[in-house]
C-alpha cells in the first residue's frame, strides 16, 4: 500500500506510541495526536482508555469532533487524580523541544521579559513527572528543536533526576513524533535520539531541520529504520472512521 500521505505515516507513528500502553488513559493534546490514540484503540491497544478532550469518557474511538456512546465523566480536576496515580500517556504539543528533552509551551525569550507569551506551562511539569509523556510536533524546524529551551515545562530524564527521586522516579518521555521521524530520549546521556525515519525523509533533511546534534540508532549493518507504513486497514479507519473531513492533512500537508 503506497498511497498514503505524510499524515498518515504519523496517525500510524502516534498509534504506536500508545499500542504497548494497556488500559491506562490516553490523554493526546490535538488532531494528529487525537487521531492516532484513537488508531491505537481500534487496533493495537482496545483497553486504551480515551475521551473527548474536555469531560467526558468515550466508549470507543468515534471520528474526530464527535462522542459516540459516553462511559462517564471525567472534568479537568478528576483528571489531575489520574495524573498523580500515574495511569496516564499524554501526548503534548511542543513550541520548544531540546536535546535533553525538555520541553516548552510557556514562552519564548528571556522568561522575565518573553517576546512571545504562549499557553503557560498548563499541565506539562506535573505530567513528566507522574505520567509517560509523549510530544507531536508537525513542523519539525530548528526553531522547535532547540540546543536548550527557553522555559522548561515538561521536564527530561537529565533534569528530573537533578531534581530528585520523586521528580525522576516515574518520569519517562516516551517518544517524539514529529511530520520527518520518530525519536526518544535514550541516546547517549539521556538525550533526544532518531528511531526512525518517515519514508521518503533523509537523515540529512532531519539533521538540517534539528538545531542540536542527536544520537541516532542503528541496525547492526548500520541502517537507520523507517517508519512503518500504515496498514490498509488503518488507512480505512483513518480517513473512512477517525477524520473522514480530512482535517489531518492542514496539519501535515503533503
Ligand atoms: C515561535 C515558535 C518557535 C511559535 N520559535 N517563535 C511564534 C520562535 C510564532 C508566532 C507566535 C505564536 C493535565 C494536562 C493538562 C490540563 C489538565 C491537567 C494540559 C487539567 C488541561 C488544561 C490544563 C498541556 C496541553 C499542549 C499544547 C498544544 C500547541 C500550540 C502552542 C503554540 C500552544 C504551543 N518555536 N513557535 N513562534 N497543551 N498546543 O511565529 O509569532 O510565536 O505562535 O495535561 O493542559 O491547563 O491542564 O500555539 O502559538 O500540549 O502545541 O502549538 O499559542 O497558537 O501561533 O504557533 O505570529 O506572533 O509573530 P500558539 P503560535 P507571531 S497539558
Amino acid at each position: 500500500m503506497t498511497d498514503h500521505t505524510r499524515a498518515d505515516v504519523c496517525a500510524a507513528a502516534i498509534a504506536d506510541a500508545f499500542a504497548d500502553d494497556g488500559e491506562i488513559f490516553a490523554s493526546p493534546m490535538g488532531l494528529l495526536p487525537t487521531i492516532g490514540a484513537r488508531l491505537a484503540k481500534l487496533t493495537s491497544n482496545p483497553d486504551l482508555v480515551v475521551s473527548d478532550g474536555e469531560s467526558l469518557w468515550l466508549a470507543s474511538a468515534p471520528a474526530i469532533g464527535r462522542t459516540g456512546v459516553v462511559e462517564g465523566w471525567i472534568p479537568f480536576r478528576k483528571v489531575f487524580d489520574i495524573v498523580n496515580y500515574g495511569k496516564r500517556h499524554v501526548m503534548m504539543g511542543a513550541t520548544q523541544v531540546d536535546r535533553d528533552g525538555n520541553q516548552n509551551i510557556s514562552a519564548l525569550g528571556d522568561f522575565a521579559q518573553p517576546t512571545r507569551q504562549l499557553l503557560g506551562s498548563r499541565g506539562a511539569p506535573g505530567n513528566t513527572v507522574n505520567n509517560r509523556t509523549s510530544y507531536w510536533v508537525p513542523r519539525h524546524s530548528p526553531r522547535v528543536f532547540v540546543e536548550a529551551v527557553d522555559v522548561v515545562c515538561g521536564v527530561g530524564p537529565k533534569r528530573a533526576r537533578t531534581a530528585g527521586v520523586a521528580a525522576s522516579k516515574y518520569n519517562d518521555i516516551y517518544r517524539i513524533v514529529s511530520n520527518l521521524a520518530v525519536f526518544d530520549v535514550r541516546g547517549e546521556g539521556d538525550t533526544v535520539r532518531l528511531l526512525s525515519l518517515h519514508p521518503g525523509v533523509t537523515l540529512e533533511e532531519v539533521v538540517a531541520a534539528t538545531g542540536f546534534a542527536f544520537d541516532v540508532l542503528r541496525s547492526a549493518s548500520g541502517e537507520v529504520a523507517t517508519t512503518r507504513e500504515p496498514t490498509s486497514e488503518e488507512l480505512h479507519l483513518i480517513r473512512d472512521v477517525l477524520d473522514p473531513k480530512g482535517l489531518r492533512l492542514r496539519e501535515v500537508p503533503e
